[in-house]
């Protein structure tokens, strides 16, 4: 791959931003994942408004076009056939006119949208937008609370890996374990004809996959009964936390707008969120955890998953310990962030969640890292996320010790958060 330079990275990530564009949505990377997905889509909204702000909005009203009735925004948005990817809406079964997936991801766009604003060069475009999408989002936020915490604890879980957007991470070894494979017919993956298999989940991770899509569609997709029915239940600290920034990102957003009572709603699961976040605290590793709902305990891995709550309103004393984590795992890589700790004999520099780092968590654990005072810190992972893609090119992860680009190439998302630590760095450049 030629190396690309500073000087033209961000008309290059505009380049790929445009490539993936299909005109109302944009795919991650054409052939890998040809649909639109949710958390990508909403990312990278915030590299399209570095250039046209218009169409930025646009991505986003087209993910909610696909909300379902009961609250939920679906993962994936099946907007084409296309043969090129598995599990396809055939394996799926949601019933929809335009099909989707039935779980959904971590929902980023009460934060996308609010930034949008705060940094819209067309306030009153900014305004009219997110005007329309608050309501949408405070109810798919409503529906996390009463689906995927029908005990009310103040935080909900995931019941697919898929779900976390970190598929195959160390996190969910354990509780998947749990997951038969019983049932699961003979398929074919369409993931290792795009990417190196190395870098992928493996073929028996991908079997409970499908397990638990079966499982989920033999139960029509009720999400009223989804929750109980799942053996895979778990509370990922950077999913809540990504959830508990988006509720406080919506409540800031309904106030300025005068929309009363998704404020109030919205802050009072701010404070239960972030009460009860406090329980997956591990001393021992100076971290959060998951927490394993079925077994009934925290799981011992040390992932980024666990850093990344420094992404919501956490007490400062924790961002702080956080920012000590991440000064342990820079003795330990070439690149931050890494997606596990290598001191853990489970991690794997190329293996996708199991290691490699993202921009994309890069981004948020930055954003976060700003009420802390770690200036030096911030300045690291910015430079460290701009030398990969100098060294590694526009790829959907890379290899924290190596910079070697894995999965698929020319990707939107990492497009798209270059342009937005571009403008950490040249702010006027990449602001313009
Ligand atoms: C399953 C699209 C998505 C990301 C996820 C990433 C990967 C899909 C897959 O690609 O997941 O949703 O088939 O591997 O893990 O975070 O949204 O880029």
């Amino acid at each position: 791959m030629k190396p690309i330079s500073r000087l033209d990275m961000f008309d290059h990530a505009e380049r790929v931003l445009k490539i993936n564009d299909m005109g109302t949505y944009t795919v991650p990377t054409h052939g890998l994942y040809p649909f639109q997905w949710n958390w990508d889509s909403c990312l990278t909204a915030l590299g399209q408004a570095h250039f046209d702000e218009h169409r930025a909005w646009t991505e986003i009203d087209t993910l909610f076009q696909h909300q379902w009735e009961d609250g939920m925004v679906p993962h994936i948005v099946f907007h084409k056939q296309d043969k090129g990817y598995f599990p396809g809406p055939d394996v799926w079964q949601t019933g929809r006119t335009v099909p989707t997936s039935g779980i959904t991801q971590p929902p980023v766009a009460g934060y996308v949208v609010k930034r949008l604003v705060d940094h819209a060069r067309d306030p009153d475009l900014a305004e009219a937008r997110a005007r329309d999408l608050v309501p949408k989002i405070a109810r798919w936020h409503e529906w996390f609370h009463a689906c995927r915490d029908p005990k009310k604890t103040g935080l909900v879980a995931i019941l697919h890996p898929w779900e976390s957007g970190r598929d195959n991470s160390i996190d969910w070894d354990d509780a998947f374990s749990r997951v038969p494979t019983d049932g699961v017919g003979e398929f074919k993956r369409r993931d290792t004809s795009h990417a190196d298999a190395a870098h992928r989940p493996t073929d028996e991770q991908y079997k409970r996959y499908i397990w638990l899509v079966q499982r989920f569609r033999s139960l029509n997709w009720d999400n009223t009964r989804l929750h109980d029915a799942s053996p895979f239940q778990v509370v990922d600290p950077g999913f809540n936390a990504i959830l508990i920034r988006s509720v406080a990102d919506i409540a800031e957003l309904a106030e300025r707008y005068g929309m009363t009572g998704i404020a109030q709603m919205s802050r009072r699961h701010v404070a239960e969120g972030l009460a009860a976040l406090e329980s997956l605290w591990d001393d021992r590793l100076g971290q959060y955890v998951c927490f394993d709902r079925p077994a009934g305990r925290k799981v011992d891995s040390a992932s980024i998953g666990g850093i990344l709550p420094v992404f919501a309103a956490i007490p400062l004393e924790r961002v702080q310990q956080l920012a000590t984590r991440i000064e342990a795992l820079k003795a330990r890589v070439e690149y931050l962030i890494p997606s596990h700790d290598p001191a853990d004999p489970r991690f794997e520099s190329l293996r996708y969640w199991r290691g490699p780092v993202w921009l994309i968590i890069n981004h948020m654990i930055i954003d976060g890292l700003v009420r802390g005072d770690v200036p030096d810190l911030i300045a690291r992972i910015t430079s460290d996320s701009i030398r990969l893609i100098e060294e590694g090119g526009f790829a959907e992860y890379h290899d924290p010790l190596t910079a070697e680009p894995c999965g698929g190439g020319t990707f939107s998302w990492t497009a798209a958060m270059i342009m937005e630590f571009l403008q950490i760095v040249e702010p006027v450049r990449a602001g313009s």
